[in-house]
């Protein structure tokens, strides 16, 4: 495997021999690019995202931490931005590995997996950001490509002697070519707050879901960990849950692409879906010195 970083240190570029490639910006830590072998591209980017660090980037995979959403009132979060703060400041690149064992590899050669790790402790926020949510904390996310697909995995760490407790998401904008022929399968019976009605409880009684018009649903307590995405019926991503119980569905369709300024083009939803794995519906509790782990294996099938 090969990793670069780009010349004005502003994102790191990880390649395997058989072609496929993950692209991950300093900022937010945010996966922008993630090639098949065959230079196919897995998720969508708007053509206006912000890469210059002064917004959270609209596409790839933003990392949500640590509240998913509006902050709640009258909680140790009310003061922060939509979706946290991780995806609006630099990590820092701890370094790559390229392992055998990863579950993506074919045939386990050690060239079938890179591994980039990236930190982001509280001691290196910005004083007003340490401010709003004043907690001692270490993340480290591991971002995986192998030949099978890519794993995005979260080590949350309290690093103080308060507890706090958290969500975290990894908001990905899933690639697709017709979002008319794209079902979302694996959500059958799964109980889902429902944003575009608002935020009413219901079950989910389709097998496959089909996407005809603004979807904001946060699917949890779910039982299955894969969610697939097909197109005409073929199998395209499965998104495996690991150790997160909620998957959020989200396409912002006509209207609410048409508010986004950096949402681009304008009919970009027809060509994208947001499958996202996280613990978001409650709160996870961290005591000092305890940590936590979870995230995603995204399977690409083209
Ligand atoms: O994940 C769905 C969602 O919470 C939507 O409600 C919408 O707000 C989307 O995230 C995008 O949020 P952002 O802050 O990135 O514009």
């Amino acid at each position: 495997p090969s990793v670069d970083i780009s010349s004005d240190n502003s994102r790191i570029t990880a390649r395997l021999p058989t072609g496929e490639s993950v692209e991950v910006l300093l900022y937010g830590a945010t996966v922008i690019s993630w090639k098949n072998g065959n230079g196919a591209e897995n998720l969508w980017l708007s053509e206006k995202a912000v890469l210059d660090g002064s917004k959270a980037v609209r596409g790839g995979i933003p990392v949500v931490f640590p509240v998913f959403g509006p902050p709640p009132k009258d909680h140790a979060t009310s003061a922060l931005p939509q979706h946290g703060f991780a995806r609006n400041n630099r990590w820092e690149y701890l370094g790559k590995s390229s392992s055998e064992s990863a579950p993506l590899s074919k045939s386990g050669a050690g060239d079938d997996t890179v591994k980039l790790d990236f930190g982001l402790y509280s001691s290196a926020l910005p004083e007003d950001a340490r401010k709003k949510w004043p907690y001692d904390f270490g993340l480290v996310y591991s971002v995986t490509l192998g030949r099978e697909g890519l794993q995005t995995m979260m080590n949350v760490r309290n690093e103080g002697k308060e507890p706090f407790e958290f969500q975290v998401l990894m908001h990905t904008y899933l690639k697709v070519s017709d979002i008319s022929k794209t079902t979302i399968t694996g959500l059958l019976s799964a109980p889902y707050i429902d944003k575009v009605l608002n935020a009413t409880a219901h079950t989910e009684s389709n097998h496959a879901i089909s996407i005809t018009g603004e979807v904001d649903r946060v699917y949890h307590s779910l039982k299955q960990s894969t969610t697939s995405v097909l197109e005409d019926g073929k199998p395209r991503y499965d998104v495996v849950r690991d150790n997160l119980d909620d998957t959020v569905l989200w396409n912002p369709w006509t209207e609410k692409a048409a508010g986004m300024g950096d949402f681009y083009p304008k009919d970009g939803f027809k060509h994208m879906v947001c499958v996202e794995v996280g613990a978001v519906n409650s709160w996870t509790k961290l005591d000092g010195g305890e940590s936590w782990e979870g995230g995603q294996l995204i399977k690409s099938l083209l």
